[in-house]
């Protein structure tokens, strides 16, 4: 034990220093006292974050546009140029990134981003990818491989994440632009989770390949507006999360061809207090219920499982950040269900838009603020 605290320490200090020490806030939790460092600020909506290997830093997307290079000692970089142009709009702008599983090879970079339709007025979710030059300025080649059509967004549920299986197919987890019915429309990309190759075809084993009127991008369908996901790292599945709307926040363990349910099944109901109109009730046959279930939403986005030997009081454990409720929350797993919540940092009052593990063990949050903030959130040993 002392041992691996010991190596925890001096990974720790090779990744970013040695200074959380001397100057990381502390907070109550019920697993000790969490530190937390802020590694950056002024950041302009920050919303993923992704680690570069060999201790090089993150990249950090901001809403409005810009890529950024994080070095480990909290150097902000310039904006990467090369970047697609995305529709800043409502919840719209740029959004996730996710590294290539070969990037030490091919250093890809991955990125999702709302796009403006040809008139301007409404958009869609689109994701593509360019290679990272070797000085970290540029991200050279950009080409989109995926875009959601038709393009109803007026602002709104755009998701999205980037998730790689162990396989290597590339999953996006979407929004249905808070157009309810057509995350039940298996001809429209809204409300889904497409499975893809890395370069953006589709692998002929997708559950709906070859049907009529039907995307064969579709791997799962149903959802809201998934904000998180991540690969468990323990069996190797894809689990999501996504916004209900007043009430029914849920955490999805995704399977092949899966109806997740929205708007036919909700723990939510609508913001003017109202049933949803599409809605048949919480339980609904045919639908593959939540994994996890809020009925009442602390807005959940970002989620990360905690399997690093740093901080063995988290072990097992799945965070996920809140908007709405300000708050990371930690939820304790057991056989495979969440038997424990817990939620913290509510002293920050911070809207928690991403949560990660960083190679450190250290979690790594983002605040969705007009001046956001890189944060590194660890245990007083
Ligand atoms: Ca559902």
């Amino acid at each position: 034990m002392i041992r691996k605290t010991l190596i925890a320490a001096v990974c720790a200090s090779a990744f970013f220093g040695a200074s959380w020490q001397a100057s990381a806030a502390t907070y109550k939790s019920e697993e000790g006292t969490l530190t937390v460092d802020e590694v950056v600020g002024g950041l302009q909506h920050p919303w993923a974050v992704a680690f570069l290997p060999e201790g090089k830093g993150m990249l950090v997307t901001e809403r409005p546009g810009s890529l950024r290079v994080v070095s480990p000692d909290g150097k902000l970089s310039a904006p990467i140029s090369g970047v697609p142009q995305v529709w800043v709009q409502g919840q719209g702008g740029l959004l996730d990134v996710e590294l290539s599983p070969d990037f030490a090879k091919d250093r890809m970079v991955y990125l999702t981003y709302a796009e403006a339709a040809p008139d301007g007025k409404t958009g869609g979710t689109a994701a593509g990818r360019g290679r990272l030059s070797q000085d970290m300025t540029r991200l050279e080649g950009f080409t989109r491989i995926f875009q959601q059509q038709p393009k109803l967004s007026v602002g709104n549920h755009f998701g999205s994440r980037i998730v790689f299986d162990r396989d290597g197919y590339l999953f996006i987890a979407l929004g249905e632009n808070n157009n309810r019915p057509t995350a039940q429309d298996l001809d429209k990309l809204q409300g889904k989770i497409v499975r893809l190759y890395p370069d953006g075809s589709i692998p002929d084993d997708n559950p709906f390949v070859g049907q009529k009127n039907v995307r064969p991008e579709i791997w799962s369908y149903g959802h809201r507006n998934q904000q998180g996901a991540a690969l468990n790292p323990w069996t190797g599945t894809l689990w999501t999360n996504e916004h209900g709307p007043m009430g029914g926040d849920e955490i999805n363990i995704i399977e092949r061809g899966a109806n997740y349910g929205w708007p036919i099944s909700t723990f939510g109901i609508d913001y003017n207090g109202q049933p949803i109109p599409e809605s048949k009730g919480k339980i609904v046959e045919g639908v593959t219920h939540p994994f996890h279930v809020w009925e009442k939403s602390p807005a959940i986005s970002g989620m990360a499982f905690y399997d690093a030997d740093t901080f063995q009081q988290w072990d097992h454990n799945v965070f996920v950040g809140a908007l709405a409720a300000q708050v990371l929350i930690r939820l304790e797993l057991k056989d495979d269900k969440v038997v424990h919540e817990e939620r913290l940092l509510g002293e920050l009052k911070s809207r928690i838009r991403d949560v990660r593990q960083g190679p450190d063990g250290y979690l790594y949050l983002l605040t969705d603020e007009e001046h956001g903030k890189l944060l590194k959130v660890g245990l007083a040993q």
